[in-house]
């Protein structure tokens, strides 16, 4: 080779560098089943924000939106067809796919421990078999759900009362006698207002992001089950990936995880804020308590376990304290 081209050649190879660089790069499309301005999303922007930087020539992911994009109980099908890469949803809201989704607000141990004693890899078996998702972790731990109303009650006796719902509080509040309206998080404001509801299931915290305490007049403590908001990506995606990508995801999720104990104090500050906002506590005496407690287990497990007969017993093995 002469000189002259030995130097054109090398320029070509230059000038080609970057867009082999641009070619490598996967840019993921993300969307919330939660508002853009709920703690889930803050949490789902710091993710991004940490692969972004760390991804740079490599990884991206882009924020396509909250339910104005894509309705909440969409979500998880997007991610299944591909329609989208990665979404944050609770799995209470994609049972339609699979029931076991509901499951993990039954866990009883955290995140960072879930992912060292098998259930992650229980979770992905079944997650990769029956909803073509990669579940890549979770984005809230240490929360429980709450029941809120409109009305008091002087014991865990839902008789005569319409309660939203979606699956997380569905068999749990039937069980105490309530009537039960499933909702989007965006429809309960409207069904407070008018009597369409005389009460709602919800986390601790993220109340006053929708407005709702302006509508609520009483929660009942305690709570139940540990609220689960989690990211899965579709698997195609995911396989797609260099090991290097699903690393930073990997890497970028454990992280999440281990700030989750973040959200105690969240949840405090929220507990204060209702107790402001005038929210009056029903709280049951011990002995209540503790049956309402072991009731909502009872009933979530054996609605799992009924809906998934194989994989409903393993994961209460391993969810379970
Ligand atoms: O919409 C809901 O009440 C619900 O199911 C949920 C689940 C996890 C976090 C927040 C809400």
């Amino acid at each position: 080779m002469k000189k002259t081209s030995l130097l054109a050649a090398a320029a070509a190879a230059a000038l080609a560098l970057p867009t082999l660089a641009a070619a490598q790069e996967t840019t993921l499309r993300a969307v919330s089943a939660f508002a853009e301005n709920t703690e889930y999303v803050r949490k789902l922007e710091a993710f991004i924000k940490q692969i972004n930087a760390e991804g740079k020539g490599s990884l991206q992911i882009n924020f396509i939106g909250g339910p104005k994009a894509m309705p909440p109980f969409e979500v998880g099908n997007a991610v299944r067809t591909g329609v989208v890469d990665i979404g944050m949803s609770t799995g209470a809201f994609y049972t339609n796919i699979m029931p076991e989704a509901d499951a993990l607000k039954l866990t009883q141990i955290p995140a960072t421990e879930l992912r060292k004693n098998g259930a992650y890899d229980l979770v992905n078996r079944i997650w990769n078999e029956k909803a073509n998702m990669q579940y890549l972790g979770r984005v809230i731990d240490f929360t429980p759900f709450h029941l809120y109303l409109t009305k008091k009650i002087d014991k865990p006796d839902l008789t005569g009362l319409k309660i939203r719902v979606t699956p997380v509080y569905r068999d749990f509040f039937q069980a105490l006698g309530a009537t039960i309206v499933q909702t989007a998080p965006g429809e309960v404001y409207t069904a407070l207002e008018r009597g369409v509801v005389d009460g709602y299931g919800w986390p601790i915290q993220g109340i006053f992001d929708m407005k709702w305490e302006e509508k609520t007049k009483f929660r009942v403590d305690p709570g139940f089950y540990n609220a689960e908001v989690s990211l899965v990506m579709n698997l195609d995606k995911w396989k797609g990936l260099k090991p290097a990508q699903r690393d930073l995801l990997t890497k970028a999720a454990i992280a999440m995880e281990q700030q989750a104990v973040s959200w105690k104090k969240l949840n405090d500050e929220d507990t204060h804020r209702q107790a402001q906002a005038g929210i009056q506590v029903i709280k049951l005496d011990a002995a209540a308590a503790k049956e309402y407690h072991d009731k909502a287990y009872e009933v979530g497990w054996a609605s799992a376990i009924k809906a998934s007969p194989t994989y409903g017993p393993q994961m209460k093995k391993l969810f379970s304290k």
